[in-house]
């Protein structure tokens, strides 16, 4: 294989987070996380980077936001701004500028970009027909639009998104539509906007993407790329209908703002400008100099905007496209998709108030998080936490693997070998410390390998199958029980100190790769172990690693210091109630008339007896209930129909208890196709009501009558 040139600098980004809310560990293990430890790893390898990201400050998901805690866009967006800024500090996340779009040189920059664009011709105007609010005297885009998702049949997906199937949605495919402010259907009225025509640049994309990134590109994003791709695109309207945003800078475009997926992506170039004007640098080379490597870390969600509309803009206006986007898949919880307007979520500031701020030495708890969400990135496919699983990789791997390893060497070399590095005696070098030196080298190519082609989960596996590979040496070598190999002295012989001396010098110098290689993806820890080994920060300069003679002989090392600490079960425990209760209390304070989110939904379109009649409902009796494993909303459900009886899984376990309702009749769909959930077969579903918190109830006959009556 040729050797990869080195580009001469790189521009890694994440995705701007909207500045309307708190942010979960879903959206950190996402765009953050592996991005910060690509850099982290970059700037090892003393690579010309910069890393830039910022608060997304514009749009409908902040003037929504606004309304909903009664304040404006202004104080939301500051309120949100600083706590996403410091949660993602607070867990190591280590930009050279978070920025924000209400910065003026943002709004500068994006002016900038539509005014070049349209100078050139590149933007087309159209009159056209686009759903209205009658009573709140608004154009209705984007979130400001709710409906059904066609695609998933979410009664509740937006205008320009459905959050639950991620699918990207224009208002006109909405099934039902209706208007976020008022609740009411809307009417169509006529308006005039920009539009970017992607139509025109199918065949610049297909070369680009397809062609050229067929190799290098995930095949999740490669995936969604094809598949609009090969839908045909449509010319995307840039401008919109609202007073929160950047103005059109158009004297025929009173109103109007630029489209908060116009503006945020040219939000990496005015971070970039800023960076460059804090630091006396120049930002232009950074996105006009081929020789630039650009990297957006994102969420599937964003696909579509990071691979196809924005190379669009970039390509128009003359700047570098991105080398490759390693968007993740989505990060579940528990059983259910994190969401935190369902309360179903850890956000980033709940985890550094529980674990990180309330003990001292917390910062061990960031890198146990980093660890754990590394470990489940869904970089392929979808993924799952479990606070179980949280405290199985922190417990089995990183204090029992990594931890323990250190330790070890550490307790070992100060009780044997005087608290210094030992000589190594080459006459008693054997095959074990030539195989142990031979792993460390070959680590590093593995590991730089993994890294830069975005696998940091193989990567970290990498890492602490090093440090396995470490107690395995340390196991058989057993320098304690050579120990007591004594001469009359009490002392252990020379033979045996020259063996114990061989072991913990090799057993050191892994130490010292060790927090090269876990720098990237564990900072905190590797910091510590400097400390430890008393060494300042330039040894975990990448092109040490894979080295052996990182320590120097006879060099006097401090006492160890506790890396990691178990995760005990009453906090798991405690953790898992939280989660509980906390999605009980947003299920049952769901606004109910609320006409912000609309949740009374529109009648389904009619259908004829027939349909209807294709329904096969039947009573039953509930004749026992047992809550799911791994799944909090479900309960399987043993249900008699008198001539048969059947295994129901049904989504009920927030409302009732499973004892409660043994012996309850209930009415069941009996002819619904199976279906299995959680590994199980659910064959047909109980009927239940809805009341307006949202809380469910059962849909059963005044009297109790036989199971298996018809019910019509
Ligand atoms: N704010 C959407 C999101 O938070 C959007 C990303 C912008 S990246 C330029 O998912
Ligand atoms: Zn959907």
């Amino acid at each position: 294989m040729q050797p990869m040139k080195q580009p001469k600098r790189y521009l890694i980004t994440s995705a701007l987070p909207y500045a309307n809310g708190l942010k979960h560990i879903g959206h950190l293990a996402g765009a953050y996380l592996p991005a910060d430890t690509y850099v982290r790893y970059l700037r090892a390898q003393k690579r010309d980077v910069v890393y830039v990201c910022g608060s997304d400050e514009h749009g409908a998901a902040i003037t929504i936001q606004a309304m909903k805690e009664k304040t404006t866009p202004k104080e939301i967006v500051d309120k949100y701004h600083e706590i996403l800024k410091s949660n993602m500090g607070d867990l190591g996340i280590s930009f050279d500028i978070y920025h924000r779009t209400s910065s003026p040189i943002h709004h500068e920059t994006a002016k900038e970009f539509f005014t070049a664009l349209n100078d050139k011709g590149e933007l087309e105007i159209k009159e056209t027909e686009q759903f209205y609010d009658e009573e709140a005297k608004t154009f209705l885009a984007d979130r400001y639009i709710v409906g059904t998702c066609p695609v998933c049949a979410n009664e509740n997906a937006y205008g320009d998104q459905c959050e639950r199937c991620g699918t990207s949605l224009s208002p006109e495919q909405l099934i039902n539509p209706r208007s976020t402010l008022s609740g009411n259907p809307p009417i169509k009225k006529q308006t005039k906007h920009w539009y970017l025509p992607l139509n025109k640049h199918e065949e610049f994309l297909k070369n680009w993407v397809l062609a050229e990134h067929r190799e290098d590109w995930k095949t999740n994003v490669l995936g969604q790329c094809k598949s609009w791709l090969d839908a045909g695109l449509q010319p995307r309207a840039v401008t919109r209908d609202l007073d929160w945003g950047i103005k059109v800078p158009l004297t025929d475009a009173q109103g109007k703002v630029l489209y908060v997926w116009f503006d945020a992506p040219i939000g990496y170039i005015s971070a970039t400008k800023q960076w460059a004007l804090d630091n006396n640098k120049d930002w232009q080379p950074y996105w006009n100099d081929k020789d630039t490597k650009l990297v957006h870390f994102i969420g599937k969600d964003n696909i579509v905007f990071h691979c196809i509309i924005f190379p669009v803009m970039l390509k128009l206006h003359g700047n570098i496209l991105p080398d490759n986007v390693p968007a993740n898949e989505f990060m579940n919880l528990e059983g259910d998709k994190m969401s935190t307007s369902r309360g179903w979520s850890i956000e980033m500031q709940d985890y550094i108030d529980d674990f990180v701020k309330k003990e001292n030495g917390g910062d061990m708890l960031i890198d146990s998080l980093r660890y754990y969400l590394t470990t489940i990135a869904p970089e392929n496919k979808d993924s799952e936490f479990t606070w179980k699983g949280f405290q199985d990789a922190v417990n089995s791997e990183l204090v029992a693997i990594f931890g323990n390893f250190i330790n070890r060497t550490w307790v070992l070399m100060h009780k044997l070998c005087k608290g210094k590095v030992p000589v190594l005696h080459a006459d008693v070098f054997d095959n074990a410390d030539k195989e142990l030196f031979a792993a460390i080298e070959s680590s590093k190519s593995k590991i730089e390998n993994l890294l830069e082609e975005y696998r940091f989960r193989d990567a970290l596996f990498e890492v602490i199958d090093l440090a396995r590979k470490g107690n395995k040496y340390m196991q058989d070598k057993q320098p304690w029980i050579v120990a007591k190999q004594t001469n009359d002295d009490r002392q252990p012989t020379t033979e045996a100190q020259k063996s114990i001396d061989n072991c913990l010098h090799v057993c050191l110098q892994l130490t010292a790769n060790l927090a090269i290689f876990i720098n990237p993806f564990l900072p905190f820890t590797a910091k510590k172990m400097l400390n430890m080994m008393k060494v300042v920060d330039k040894m975990l300069e990448w092109e040490n690693a894979g080295k052996s003679k990182l320590l120097s002989v006879g060099y006097s090392l401090r006492e160890p210091q506790l890396l990691f600490r178990k995760i005990e079960d009453a906090e798991v425990a405690a953790q898992i109630e939280k989660l509980k209760e906390r999605s009980k209390k947003m299920e049952t304070n769901k606004p109910s008339t609320n006409n912000l989110t609309a949740t009374v939904a529109t009648l389904k379109p009619t259908i004829q007896f027939d349909d209807f009649a294709k329904i096969d409902l039947r009573t039953g009796i509930i004749l026992s209930a047992e809550k799911v494993a791994k799944a909090d909303k479900l309960l399987k459900l043993e249900v008699d129909l008198g001539f048969e009886k059947r295994t129901i899984v049904s989504g009920i376990a927030l409302h009732y208890q499973p004892e409660d309702i043994i012996g309850k009749q209930v009415v069941i769909v009996a002819n619904l196709a199976p279906r299995k959930m959680k590994g199980i077969e659910s064959n047909g579903m109980i009927l239940m009501a809805e009341d307006k918190d949202g809380k469910l109830h059962f849909v059963s006959p005044e009297n109790q009558i036989d199971g298996g009556s018809g019910v019509s």
